[in-house]
Parts: C-alpha cells; structure tokens; sequence
C-alpha cells in the first residue's frame, strides 16, 4: 500500500555536506531571487513582453530537488521556469535574453518566459499549457528506460524529474500521465510545486481534498511524500530517498511540495483572492534568509561572505541584462526555423534515444 511519508527533520545528511555545497545553494537561491526582482523591472520598463510568471519564494524547491539528482537526469516543468533553468545551469544572460526576444536567448528569443529550453543541460522545458509537461514527463521517463535499460543494459535508469503546478492536478493529461508512469514502472517523480493558488484559485475552492493530495497518487499505486518545499535542506533530504529509490526500483513516485510564491501570479495580479496576513506570514518563512541566518549563526558564513555573495550575484545579472540588450533580435527569417522537428539541425534523422545522449 502507498504510503505518505513526511518531512524529515532538518539536521541530518545535507546538513552532514560539506559547507561549500550549501554555499553554492545558497547562492543558486540568491541568484534565481536576484533574476526574478530584476524580470520584474525589466517588464515594468517594457523589456520584456507577453506572459511573464516569476519564481520568487520558491527558489528552495528548484535547488533543492536539482541537487538531489545527477546532472544527466532529466527536468521538466510549466512556465513558472526561470529558477528551474538557473538551478540547472543555464547562464543567466541566455535566459534573460529569451525574455527579451533575442537572438542570443536559449530558444532564440521565439519562446519567451515560459519556454527554457537548454538541451546540453538535460532541462526539457518550460510549457505554457497547464499540465501538458506531465505526458511529456512520461514520455522522457519511458524514453530513457528504454536507452538506458535496453539499449545500454545499464542496471541504473535515469530519474526524469516532472514538476507541475497544484492547478495542474485538476487536469486530465495529469491523471491519464499518473496512470501510464504507474502501469509502465517509469521512473518519475512527479513534484507538486503547492503554492496553494492555481492563479486566483485556491486549492481547497479548486481541488477535491483540498491539501490532501497525496490521496491522488495511492489511487495510481504510487508512493507518495509531503516535503516541506520553504527550506532548502529539507527539500534535499526529502527527495534524495524517493530519487535514490527511484533509480533502483524504476517505479514512479509523487511529491507534494509546500511552497508559496511570494508575488502574483503574473506580472498585473493585485492578489486581493489572498490576505496580507497570510503574504506576511509566508514572507517571515523566506526560504533565502533561513538557509543565510543558519549558517551565520553556525559560524559556516561571516556576514561579510555574505554580502559579497549577494554582490557577486547583482552584478552577474546585470552582465546578463547587458549583454541580452546587445544580443540582437531574430532576423524574421527564423520566422519559419524550428517549427517542425525535421528542420531543427541537430535532431535532423535523430531518433529519440539517440536524442537524448548528446
Ligand atoms: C490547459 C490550460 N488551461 C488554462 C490555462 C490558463 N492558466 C495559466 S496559468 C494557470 C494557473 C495554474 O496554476 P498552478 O498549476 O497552480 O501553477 P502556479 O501558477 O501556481 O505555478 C492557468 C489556469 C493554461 N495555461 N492552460
Ligand atoms: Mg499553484
């Protein structure tokens, strides 16, 4: 019978990494908060246009869930993607770019804001379609079962990591993506990223069970977790068992990751579907500030450190607004590149499997 399991207290194996590892989390933090304040301004001065969805108050989930799995392990996600291309590796000035419409961006500048992309990094998107990552989420799973397993009689398949919105969970793709990862044995993690808010809605007024969602996986067999998504170590610890296990058992499993984003939905949501109190309340539970204070006050960071890491990553964005403002804008000749698989260069003739090697 599928289990829920919950969160792990804090102080056990990511505390027991070494400092520096923690460091660089605090700083991937830092840097994906640092992008997310800068895409605001850069929308609000008209930079950047169309849809545009920021990950502030989130950042431990896209850090902590990439650290738990090997760089050669795929992610996918919504359009809320920033911070999962970041965590991944993307260099800021290539995701900037993309929102700004330019040539030097990850996807061209033909995707925009809800369309990371970066293949050499294994991230296999940002999808604006609410949901519809979660059948491509199978798909990857199934693929590199398939190379991994068959192909290359490799005992260790890789773990595709799917994230998906709790709005996301009300979809049908959702259930039927659900059904096949557990009838196939795919290994995929299924993360819930449950800021409690599907734009306006809240869970409990649009979802049968409201906060009980982990009942959705036991009905597809699936072992099931609550990790409390606000603090980095904790998100760490939580998902390195279910990766681990994952891996070795190939059987899908599903997270139910408590977090909350700090701003709108978007860039024009006044947010009045929410209290102050409740803002207020989530604000005092920065995921950023716990991750510094505690390392500050264990003496594994002086103050100092600290600020000049904060510094460091100001001045990295602001390379990256530079240089997305020189990068130029397509020529409208690429009007018609990219459209169709078969005229997209690298993956001319490439099957799926081998697609997914280099
Ligand atoms: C199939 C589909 N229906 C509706 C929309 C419009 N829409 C865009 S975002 C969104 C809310 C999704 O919320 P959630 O999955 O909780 O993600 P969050 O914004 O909280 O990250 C909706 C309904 C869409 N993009 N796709
Ligand atoms: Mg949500």
């Amino acid at each position: 019978m599928p289990s829920a399991t919950t969160s792990p207290s804090k102080k056990n194996a990511a505390t027991a990494l070494p400092v520096d590892t923690r460091r660089r989390w605090l700083r991937d933090m830092l840097l994906i908060r640092e992008f997310e304040v800068r895409t605001m301004q850069a929308y609000q001065n008209r930079k950047i246009g169309g849809f545009c969805h920021v990950y502030i108050g989130q950042e431990a989930v896209a850090v902590g869930c990439t650290a738990a799995v090997e760089h050669k392990d795929p992610i996918i996600t919504a359009y809320r993607d920033h911070g999962h291309a970041l965590a991944r590796g993307m260099e800021p000035k290539y995701c900037m770019a993309e929102m700004y419409g330019r040539i030097g961006g990850c996807a061209k500048g033909k995707g925009g804001s809800m369309h990371m992309f970066d293949k050499r990094n294994n991230m296999f998107g940002g999808h604006g379609i609410v949901g519809a990552q979660t059948a491509l989420g199978a798909g990857l799973a199934f693929a590199t079962k398939y190379q991994d397993e068959v192909i290359d009689e490799k005992q260790n398949t890789r773990v595709t990591l799917c994230f998906l919105g709790d709005g996301a969970l009300n979809q049908g793709i959702f259930h039927e993506s659900m059904n096949l990862a557990g009838l196939l044995d795919l290994p995929v993690i299924y993360i819930v990223e449950n800021n409690g808010y599907s734009m306006g809605t809240s869970i409990s007024r649009g979802t049968t069970m409201g906060h009980e969602i982990t009942a959705k996986a036991a009905g597809y067999g699936m072992d099931s977790a609550v990790i409390d998504g606000m603090d980095v170590l904790n998100v760490y610890e939580g998902m390195k068992p279910l990766v681990d296990r994952c891996r070795e058992t190939s059987r899908p499993c599903f997270v139910d990751m408590r977090t909350y984003r700090f701003k709108g939905h978007s860039m024009s949501d006044p947010r009045k579907y929410r209290t102050k109190d409740e803002e207020k309340k989530y604000e005092s539970d920065d995921p950023i500030d716990k991750l510094a204070n505690a390392m500050i006050s264990d003496n594994e960071l002086s103050q100092e450190d600290y600020d000049a890491m904060v510094k460091e990553v100001r001045k990295e964005v602001r390379d990256a607004m530079k240089w997305s403002e020189n990068s130029p804008e397509p020529d409208v000749s690429e009007l018609y590149k990219d459209v169709y698989v078969d005229e997209w260069g690298p993956f001319t003739g490439t099957s799926l499997p081998e697609m997914l090697k280099d």
